[in-house]
């Protein structure tokens, strides 16, 4: 017993690979249902790998380092992997790291997702230390007594073992990959395959989707977007866009009128209409939706880049691939987008937002978006309202000003806000908390979380009031919609939120539904039951202004939410590949359609019989996909 001890004590090979092992384990239980013993060997041969590869190296000072550099990577690699689970919902893939950069400015979203389980990680060091500290006692013990016997020199494995292992290993890798490689649920597929092998998996797809040539070429795209529609939802085909629909309701009923869009910080619709305590938690919101079209069953649709991709949907229409921020992946791309179309019709096009323009690299997302100017950080006074820097009255003091200014050169214009004061861990300063909560709500997730949104709408009051003051309100289309979720599933359970709230709150459904306000001048309130997301805000929005297009010019892949007779719209990467919002359900696939779970969006209540709904899970995984081919087919701008 004592010679195995001294053995894995003096063998890294051992050593290191048992707690890589035991680490993936942990990620299991922690991110999927836990493991089993298929599991276990596939992680073990993970692990094998490359433990196998470093006993390759001769050098026997090169293998310990290298032993080192993998235990590290292998720890932090998963305990990020965990934390970053925790936010998104998702399996971090290696594209995450291009965001490194992100992680000092959202430090306190950060520490707020980690765990005390989070120290299992680093239970080896502890192991470590106390072992450490009896081998130097029994050391000083053995030389008190001069009996201080040999150590035996490290174990290394044979090369001939070390190299049939790794090619079992390798071979095993390459099969579990390719056996998954039709399961499009991604959650599902990192658990079947591992998180290392996912790695490798997400690598390949990206690396031969460059190589292969697209299914349908750029020109074909239109043609089989409208056989798509009409093979699997014939009620599509009428709706699809503005510029198919033959009388569309509403077409051009703001013609030549101002456009503001606000994209509201982790807005999510349940807070519209709702009262705590007596106190309306977004009484300005409210007011606008008595005489403003009101979507109540909008969905959010973003992809890795968060906030940034509810910009690049708001003002493209294109789905993000998930695989990577739109605005990092794709802004040497020349985008079809409403800045183009609305500066093609004289208007001066901005865009606003109080964070340093670098994060989310909205540098290179701006321009590619074709807006004439952007006002990033150093356009706003800095009043310290969280770790961003200035707040929302800021954002649209400044942004009115910038408006008199474009309207001034007698031009109308499209401003877009993207709010930030309702941000993770939406702690604002005490004197802004403006809500008497409730014992068991106040100082809570929920309780921040609501004081925070009711200062983003009370902020929102100050855009509409200056508006007004410059009497540019009834000349100006005011869109208002939410980027994503803001309570934190980790943070909120459902049944909890529930009670306290008096509502019916639903993990998926409520979480992930956002607001969608547009109050267009001289129309009269109206509420839209139908389902969209946020693909479907610029179809909508240019329907209203009378903007129309050529096929070569722009394709968008949402509809147009006032003349849509059915939808459905997908979601991936807080929800796997393959979900979708249609008009009635929530629709999550396990490894396929038919192991995977419907919600009734009316009752919340799981549906046990969805067959009927195969033909919309079919059509959005190739309208998804029709929707990347698009987008990855674009020129590139100049
Ligand atoms: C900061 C903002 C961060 O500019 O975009 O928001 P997030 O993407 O983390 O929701
Ligand atoms: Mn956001």
């Amino acid at each position: 017993m004592s010679e195995l001890a001294r053995l894995i004590r003096k063998s890294p090979f051992f050593i290191v690979t048992l707690l890589v092992l035991a680490k993936a384990e942990l990620f299991r239980f922690t991110v999927f249902s836990g493991t089993s013993p298929r599991s276990l060997i596939i992680d073990l041969l993970s692990a094998l790998l490359i433990s196998c590869i470093i006993e390759l190296i001769p050098h026997r000072r090169v293998r310990q380092v290298l032993y080192g550099v993998y235990w590290l990577i292998a720890t932090l690699t998963l305990l990020g992997a965990t934390v970053y689970f925790r936010y998104f919902g998702s399996v971090a893939t290696y594209t995450t790291l291009f965001e490194l950069n992100q992680l000092p400015a959202v430090k306190s979203s950060v520490k707020s997702l980690i765990t005390p389980l989070e120290a299992l990680y680093f239970a080896d060091l502890v192991l470590f230390a106390i072992g450490w500290g009896i081998h130097l006692w029994k050391k000083r013990r053995d030389q008190w007594m001069l009996a201080y016997e040999q150590v035996p020199a490290p174990f290394k494995l044979p090369y001939s073992v070390a190299t049939v292992l790794v090619s079992i290993a390798l071979i095993f890798s390459v099969f579990t990959v390719r056996a998954s490689a039709d399961t499009t649920n991604e959650l599902k597929r990192a658990e079947l395959v591992g998180f290392t092998n996912y790695q490798a998996s997400v690598l390949w797809n990206a690396f031969s989707a460059k190589r292969e040539k697209p299914d349908v070429a750029l020109k074909d795209i239109p043609a089989t977007k409208e056989k798509l529609e009409e093979q699997v939802v014939p009620a599509f085909a009428s709706s699809s866009s503005t510029s198919t629909v033959e009388n569309p309701a509403y077409f051009g009923s703001e013609k030549g009128k101002n456009l503001i869009m606000v994209q509201l910080e982790a807005t999510q619709n349940f807070v519209i209409g709702l009262s705590v305590a007596g106190q309306e938690i977004t009484p300005v919101m409210n007011g606008l939706v008595s005489d403003s079209f009101y979507f109540p069953q909008v969905f959010q649709q973003i992809g890795q880049g968060n906030t940034s991709d509810a910009e690049f949907m708001s003002n493209t229409s294109i789905y993000p691939t998930a695989a990577v921020a739109m605005s990092k992946g794709y802004s040497d791309k020349d985008l079809p987008s409403l800045p183009k179309l609305l500066g093609a019709q004289g208007y001066t096009t901005m865009t606003l937002h109080p964070n340093d323009v670098t994060f989310w690299d909205r540098d290179k997302l701006y321009p590619a978006l074709g807006f004439s100017t952007y006002y990033d950080k150093p356009f706003f006074t800095n009043d310290h309202f969280n770790s961003f820097g200035a707040s929302d009255e800021e954002l649209y003091r400044v942004g009115l000003e910038k408006i008199k200014e474009a309207s001034a050169a007698g031009k109308p214009f499209y401003a877009q806000f993207v709010s930030l004061s309702s941000h993770h861990p939406f702690e604002i300063p005490e004197d802004k908390q403006e809500l008497t909560l409730p014992e068991d709500i106040a100082g809570t997730q929920l309780g921040n979380y609501l004081q925070a949104v009711h200062y983003t709408d009370k902020a929102l009051g100050k855009l509409i009031q200056g508006l007004k003051d410059q009497g540019l309100w009834d000349n100006t289309i005011l869109v208002l919609y939410g980027d994503h979720f803001g309570l934190q599933a980790k943070d909120n359970d459902p049944a909890d939120v529930s009670k306290k709230l008096g509502i019916d709150y639903h993990s998926q459904i409520t979480r992930f539904s956002i607001p969608l306000i547009i109050h267009a001048p001289g129309q009269e309130g109206k509420r839209v039951e139908r389902t969209g997301g946020q693909v479907d805000i610029l179809p909508t929005v240019a329907n209203l202004l009378g903007l129309s297009w050529s096929e070569d010019e722009f394709v968008p892949f949402g509809r147009d939410l006032l003349n849509a007779e059915r939808n459905v719209v997908g979601m991936r990467y807080y929800l796997p590949t393959g979900s979708f919002y249609n008009d009635e359900i929530l629709f999550i696939p396990g490894t396929g359609f038919e192991d995977g779970t419907a919600y009734s969006l009316k009752t919340h209540e799981k549906i046990e019989d969805f067959s009927k709904y195969k033909g919309d899970y079919e059509y959005i995984l190739e309208w998804m996909k029709l929707s990347d081919e698009y987008v990855k087919q674009l020129p590139k701008h100049k």
